[in-house]
């Protein structure tokens, strides 16, 4: 049994949307990151980063538990774990690396950091902020438009990968960051593909706070 540690975040989002996608049965241990759980003693010890996402599979490589944090790492393990959503081979899976880390270097960071400023008081430090991190942000939304014009799936053929799922995390809260999909087609194409998928719907409801 898996027990994933979360909030109703784009990051936790990403690993309840892959666990329903594995077919994995998981408990979901609720993280109130808006009354400062994450920085208690018991979560400490499974997520030195004081962040979630964070998972304890009971039933690890050995047979003996593990836990994992960092939302890439933790999808990177549940792919290699199951062996769905991550291709066997090096040129297929190095495709899905690079989007995969595109995501936790970029989009991730930067539409975070346009809700932070959307959420301070009026005056030029948020102007400054909303101004520099929404364009980064609506240049990383042009850079996955750019990749799912003619494709499916953001790095694979036929299915999606783990890239996906960690991307969906964040496009899930596009209306919170100000982005207009119908700017960007091809990933409005994506988003309604990944959503019209039952598990990823089940993933996107499921109770995380
Ligand atoms: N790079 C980390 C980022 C995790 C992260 O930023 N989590 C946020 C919620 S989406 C959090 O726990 N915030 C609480 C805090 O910053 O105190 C990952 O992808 O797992």
């Amino acid at each position: 049994m898996i027990t994933l540690y979360t909030y109703n975040t784009p990051n936790g989002r990403k690993i309840s949307v892959a666990l329903e996608e594995m077919g994995l049965p998981y408990e979901v241990k609720v993280i109130d990151i808006t009354k400062g759980e994450q920085f208690g003693e018991a979560f400490l010890a499974i997520a030195p980063n004081n962040k979630i996402p964070a998972i304890v599979d009971s039933d690890g490589p050995d047979g003996k538990p593990v836990s994992v944090f960092e939302s890439g790492a933790i999808l990177l393990y549940l792919a290699e774990k199951t062996g769905k959503f991550l291709p066997s081979d090096v040129r297929g899976r190095t495709a899905v690396y690079e989007w995969l880390m595109w995501q936790m270097a970029g989009f991730g960071p930067m539409p975070g950091q346009v809700h932070f400023f959307l959420g301070q008081p009026e005056g030029p430090a948020r102007d400054f902020g909303l101004e520099r991190y929404g364009k980064e942000t609506r240049r990383l939304y042009g850079v996955l438009d750019r990749q799912l014009n003619g494709r499916d799936f953001v790095a694979t053929r036929g299915e999606p990968s783990i890239a996906d799922f960690a991307i969906l995390g964040w496009a899930w809260r596009h209306e919170r960051h100000k982005v207009d999909l119908s700017e960007f087609p091809a990933v409005k194409a994506w988003y309604e593909r990944m959503l019209a998928r039952p598990a990823v719907a089940k993933g996107l409801e499921v109770k995380l706070a």
